[in-house]
């Protein structure tokens, strides 16, 4: 009868005798073994040891580097989120070139040998603007964010729909280098604690990855946390540090993972910065001992972070623990690789711990980058930001009875400008009031262009001016970075209550939008030859300086601001990010080679904000100052 049956049918029962045995070993098969307490690749049990690294803090011509070194402390994987915000700007404009591709990022950890494990959001916290959510979310101020209001379902699902696709050939079971995706990131922190919107992202993440994704979540270690942030069919992990009991903590999974692997999916071994506070150190010590007591018990762990880099432009976050406390440019984060990259005492700590577990890559390990001191460059007052609205608002003011956010200006980062005239003449000093803690989240204060000094969220509620009937009042407003954890995810930005004079409350208001990300990008100021103004005559307030230098081999530098007091920074066109010496720790900030010009001046554009020295200069440096005091 077999050799009456025809050949077709004989290949395909074959075939499907081999698929059986293809499957039970598929190569290309990423799941959870809940006998073995394992990760299972390809029916053999993995165990990650693995490092955090996000491609848009690192200079995307140093990706390779970055990875290169990782793989070379003995990491078998990276842990990489995704920021939404980043990636589409405006609503329905989606970015993937050049520092944005991510897909190129992955395929060249997959290229290491790296594995990847994916944090795509749509929330990422990470200390980035708005925890990684489009600000443009924020258009409608009623917006339930991290739930299954549907307005932001819609948004995700959108946004999902772009991204995944990208993602799935990258996926282990496709021949990439993606072992697994985490669903939203420490769900179980947020208030909202809604089971729905878990589901829905669980089911649109298994209807464009594939029923075989792995998906987990990760949660603090309380049970409080895991409680509202775990789900049914999504593997739950739980994030600790050094300050942390490892037992403890894991029992705490276990009761929600009683079988599978144990997973610390973030394990701290540094810490970040605000400004204002002390810079951060995680003592190595307690990171290697920690460390190897995890991975003695046979935990998966991933190291938050082991690159930090850096919070280019105006992508930093904020954290909100009794007050608004934004994050420092700098993501040095104290971590294994240094912010430019460079390994430290505690990388090689750390190499020779996991070195106990597993085989470390022989060969050296990739030298730091070289770094040059270019010196003092000298700076030239180019004049005040009111003196520029031509350049900076080419689209004019818009008007309104009462202030508008950034938000309703639809202007989301950087700085706007609110002008209105005084009511009244004061002749002795009255108070400028947001006495609802409206300025989000500084604002600089001129009457008539001459400034008087600032308000500030949380700090300053109130400056005494003086003036005449029908002055221009004029406040610039910065946003230092929307609020990325916690309940106060709705930061609307600008002034976002009413302002008064004492007791009279300020109506009739012009907004101008100030882009000046994009006037400095095409060249601004340098490319207008305007005699520079005499710089001796020290200005206070919003001022512009700009001054050039030469590299004729571009290096890695670091920029210092020494007794200038908080501004932002540009070189060729690129924002380098905030400065803000006067607060610290941070005094230099990270400039690497792909921003400098090897056959023409380099262009510095620097906004101080309060007051530039008498004799302004900037420095570059070959080493970075993060902690003054260290
Ligand atoms: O997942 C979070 C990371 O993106 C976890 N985490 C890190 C990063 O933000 S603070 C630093 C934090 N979570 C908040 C817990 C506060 C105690």
């Amino acid at each position: 009868m077999a050799a009456r049956l025809p050949g077709m049918a004989l290949a395909v029962s074959l075939l499907l005798l081999l698929n059986r045995e293809v499957r039970s070993f598929k190569s290309g098969s990423f799941t959870i073994d809940y006998e073995r307490n394992c990760f299972s690749k390809d029916g053999y049990c993995f165990r990650y040891i693995s490092g955090s690294i996000h491609y848009f803090r690192v200079p995307h011509i140093y990706w390779k580097d970055r990875l290169q070194k990782m793989y070379m402390a003995g990491l078998n994987a990276i842990q990489v989120y995704i920021p939404w915000n980043y990636h589409e700007i405006t609503p329905g404009e989606y970015d993937f070139s050049k520092s944005k591709d991510v897909e190129y990022f992955l395929s060249l950890a997959q290229e290491m040998g790296l594995f990847v494990i994916l944090r795509p959001g749509p929330y990422i916290c990470a200390e980035w603007e708005l925890g990684g959510l489009p600000a443009w979310l924020l258009q409608s101020s009623t917006i339930s964010l991290r739930s299954s209001d549907p307005d932001y379902l819609a948004a995700v699902d959108k946004w999902f729909a772009v991204l995944l696709p990208k993602m799935k050939p990258l996926m282990y079971q496709n021949g990439g280098p993606i072992i697994s995706f985490q669903v939203e990131n420490e769900y179980g922190s947020y208030f909202t604690c809604d089971y729905n919107y878990l589901r829905h992202l669980r089911e649109v993440m298994r209807s464009f990855l594939g029923e075989d994704v792995l998906l987990f979540t990760t949660d603090g270690n309380r049970v409080q946390e895991l409680n509202c942030g775990t789900l049914q069919g999504i593997y739950a992990t739980i994030d600790f540090g050094t300050t942390d009991d490892v037992n403890s903590s894991f029992r705490i999974q276990r009761q929600f993972e009683p079988e599978g692997p144990l997973v610390n999916s973030e394990f701290y071994v540094g810490w970040l910065d605000y400004w204002g506070v002390e810079h951060s150190i995680i003592p190595t010590g307690n990171a290697t001992k920690m460390l190897e007591e995890m991975l003695q018990l046979g935990a998966n762990v991933n190291m938050y972070m082991f690159e930090g880099g850096t919070n280019f432009g105006f992508w930093n976050g904020a954290d909100y623990n009794a007050k608004y406390r934004p994050i420092t440019t700098s993501y040095d984060y104290n971590a294994p690789l240094s912010e430019a990259g460079d390994p430290t005492e505690k990388f090689y700590a750390l190499r020779d711990v996991i070195r106990k577990f597993r085989d470390v890559p022989v060969g050296p390990v990739p030298p730091p980058t070289v770094k040059f001191a270019y010196g003092s460059v000298p700076v030239t007052k180019y004049g005040a930001l009111l003196d520029f609205l031509n350049v900076l608002a080419p689209g004019g003011a818009v008007t309104s009875t009462y202030p508008l956010t950034f938000e309703q200006m639809q202007q989301y980062y950087g700085f706007l400008l609110y002008r209105t005239l005084l009511p009244q003449t004061i002749e002795k000093p009255l108070p400028l009031m947001s006495s609802l803690n409206g300025v989000h989240d500084r604002g600089y204060v001129l009457v008539n262009r001459v400034y008087k000094g600032l308000l500030e969220r949380d700090n300053i509620l109130a400056l005494n001016i003086t003036g005449s009937k029908g002055d221009t009042l004029d406040i610039v407003v910065e946003n230092m970075g929307r609020i990325n954890f916690g309940s106060c995810l709705l930061d609307f930005k600008g002034l976002v209550k009413n302002l008064s004079l004492a007791s009279t409350e300020l109506t009739i208001w012009s907004m101008f939008s100030l882009a000046i990300d994009d006037a400095v990008g095409k060249g601004w100021p340098h490319s207008i030859q305007q005699e520079g103004e005499d710089s001796t005559v020290q200005a206070h307030g919003p001022t512009f300086y700009y001054g050039t230098f030469e590299s004729p081999r571009a290096q890695d530098t670091y920029i210092r601001l020494q007794n200038w007091v908080k501004g932002q920074v540009w070189i060729n066109g690129f924002n380098v990010g905030r400065y803000w010496t006067d607060r610290g720790p941070q005094e230099t900030l990270y400039v690497p080679k792909n921003i400098l010009n090897e056959n023409s001046p380099n262009n510095v554009t620097v906004l101080e904000l309060e007051r530039a020295p008498s004799e302004p200069s900037v420095v570059f440096l070959d080493y970075a100052i993060l902690n003054p005091k260290g």
